[in-house]
């Protein structure tokens, strides 16, 4: 994750829920190389309602990439047979690399826990946001990163057409309820031609997309237990952010939400 100084620290009030309409990302027919904005129509639910994630994300087999911008996708379950193997190389890496809240640069303790594998981990204190070759908790090197994460990361940016994807850094974000994060970009990797790879396990999850700017229109997108989201090219710099978790139970994560965001960063 990648933020830098256009990036604001976690304020909660950086997304704000009433001002974020929510849609729902119809399938479409384009493939990554041809889509366009267009491609998505927001089909918002009828006023006053909310989205139940939970009977969105009843479990469904893999689905064709939705367009979510210009070299965006959202890759529905992608992961879904994939995810026990998935949570189990994640509790190995966990078991070498506590998660952990970082603290802003602006001295906020961050809502979400991390931990990293990979040759480079992202991290951030009050020094400022960076990726680091060592865990500064433990002091050694990130456990290095399963086979299973990485050949599902490629797998996902390809499906999204980016093929050779060969992360070094794997964010694990872990999401109590009411944990979230604010709207930000991913822009602390050196090579910024390559994409990001964002895979959600358990607890389903309220994505938000935007542009450039941070003040371009945002769109929700909601996750679900082994969706994928892909995002490079020219969307590649676009700010996401996360709305808070709300409580609830999964079969293989129980109370939280698992979010694996993978990069090359170095
Ligand atoms: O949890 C997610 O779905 C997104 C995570 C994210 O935006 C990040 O790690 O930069």
């Amino acid at each position: 994750m990648a933020r830098g100084p256009l990036v604001a620290p976690l304020a909660e009030s950086l997304v704000s829920p009433a001002s974020v309409p929510p849609v729902s990302v119809p399938p479409v027919g384009v493939s990554p190389s041809n889509a366009s904005p267009s491609s998505v129509s927001p089909t918002r639910p009828s006023a006053g309602s909310t989205p139940d994630l939970f009977a969105d994300c009843a479990p469904a087999a893999p689905g064709a990439p939705l367009a979510l911008a210009p070299g965006a996708f959202v890759l529905p379950r992608l992961a879904l047979a994939d995810a026990p193997a998935l949570l189990d190389g994640m509790h190995g890496v966990l078991a070498q690399a506590p998660l952990r809240h970082w603290v802003t640069p602006g001295g906020l303790r961050m809502s979400v826990a991390m931990s990293n594998c990979g040759a480079l981990g992202w991290v951030s204190d009050r020094t400022g946001y960076r990726y680091d070759a060592r865990d500064p908790v433990t002091g050694r090197a990130w456990p290095q990163m399963p086979p299973a994460l990485r050949e599902l990361a490629s797998r996902a940016a390809a499906a999204a057409g980016y093929a050779d994807f060969r992360p070094d850094a794997c964010l694990i974000n872990r999401y109590e309820p009411g944990a979230r994060l604010s709207l930000h970009q991913d822009r602390d990797e050196r090579d910024l031609d390559q994409p990001i790879v964002s895979v959600s396990l358990g607890l389903p999850a309220m994505f938000v997309f935007g542009g450039a700017r941070r003040s371009d229109p945002t769109r929700r997108v909601p996750l679900c237990h082994g969706d994928g989201v892909v995002w490079g090219g020219p969307s590649r710099l676009f700010h996401h952010g996360v709305l808070a978790v709300k409580a609830g139970e999964h079969e293989l994560t129980g109370a939280v939400r698992f979010n694996l965001t993978f990069r090359v960063a170095g």
